[in-house]
């Protein structure tokens, strides 16, 4: 819901600002905020994107100004009790970690949501919530030009990385021309997309496309044809020492298959497998999700289910691959 008046006028009316994100955040958590926070210093705020944990290294392009700090650098950085939390790219205070759980409830700041994510706050004053929208990111642009605030290469590249990255490169239902005419200014200030696209997809190991070799090499198909899905193990990662962050895009390896509907990787921890799921049909994974106890989008969802009475990965997955069939075929 756009709430654009009662937001801006939050925004304006507060000076010391922390931004923040959930915990372990994505190119679109991360881009939302500092794209906000420099926007914000345009207008003379006291502002501050303030994660759990510091920057990843790999996202650090998207930050040259280090306007993003983790939780135990703050003080260093900003000594004001902040009146205002700024949350992005998800839609509670529980998921940006506990550390800024506190701080919220100990600074007694006024806390505005502004997330893509299907929630509770949906509808309510205050805070900006469209689940239709294809990535935070894209929402953050829309507040930014709606705020008359220029867009400089500085808030368009951390923009259009959010943006490129929830959309897997602009493939899923939700990219619409609004989409495009975002993308356009933002491209329009002069930024480049080899720039974000190989920040974000150009920097792997070659240990990462080995085991990317292996997961694929054993993809299989259901007998309808319409769902493909891989598998990946706790232990493969250890292998070939390759980081958990790294393997989230798998998946979108099995989107380019005929005549496939859903996709789903099985990531085998140990005692518990996350589930995740992609749809480029229009099907929707996201109740396919709910049904299995997660969560999500229609085009891109996730569980985690645990490994309780003896059942063992086949079996998960031998499940999951039925319930799917169920729900949406
Ligand atoms: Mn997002």
């Amino acid at each position: 819901m756009r709430n654009f008046p009662e937001l801006i006028h939050t925004l304006k009316e507060s000076n010391n600002i922390v931004i923040t994100t959930h915990l372990i955040p994505d190119a679109d958590g991360i881009g939302s905020e500092i794209a906000l926070c420099l926007a914000l210093k345009k207008l003379g705020k006291n502002v501050i994107c303030c994660n759990d944990e510091p920057l990843l290294e790999r996202y650090r392009y998207l930050d040259p100004h280090h306007n993003v700090v983790g939780h135990d650098q703050l003080k260093e950085k900003f000594e004001q009790t902040p009146e205002l939390i700024v949350v992005v790219d998800t839609n509670t205070i529980e998921r940006t970690g506990h550390k800024l759980t506190t701080l919220a409830h100990s600074s007694g700041a006024d806390i505005i949501y502004i997330d893509h994510h299907p929630c509770k706050q949906h509808g309510k004053n205050g805070h900006y919530i469209d689940t239709s929208a294809a990535a935070t990111g894209q929402m953050v642009g829309e507040l930014i030009k709606e705020m008359q605030i220029e867009i400089d290469p500085y808030i368009a590249l951390p923009l259009y990385t959010a943006i490129l990255i929830d959309t897997s490169s602009f493939r899923y239902p939700t990219v619409t021309a609004d989409t495009h005419q975002l993308i356009a200014e933002l491209m329009s200030t002069g930024i480049k997309p080899p720039l974000a696209y190989n920040g974000i997809y150009g920097a792997k190991k070659i240990e990462h496309m080995h085991l990317l070799g292996k997961v694929l090499s054993n993809a299989s198909l259901d007998n309808t044809g319409s769902i493909a899905w891989i598998v990946l193990t706790a232990d493969e990662l250890e292998e070939y020492d390759v980081d958990i962050e790294d393997t989230h895009g798998f998946i979108n390896n099995l989107l380019i298959l005929d005549k496939v509907k859903i996709t789903c990787m099985f990531r085998d921890d140990g005692d518990r497998v996350k589930v995740s799921l992609r749809s480029t049909s229009g099907l929707d994974v996201g109740s396919v999700a709910i049904n299995l106890g997660g969560g999500g989008h229609s085009h891109s969802a996730a569980t985690i289910i645990y490994k309780e009475n003896g059942q063992d990965l086949d079996l998960i997955i031998k499940n999951v691959i039925s319930k799917i069939q169920e729900a949406v075929l």
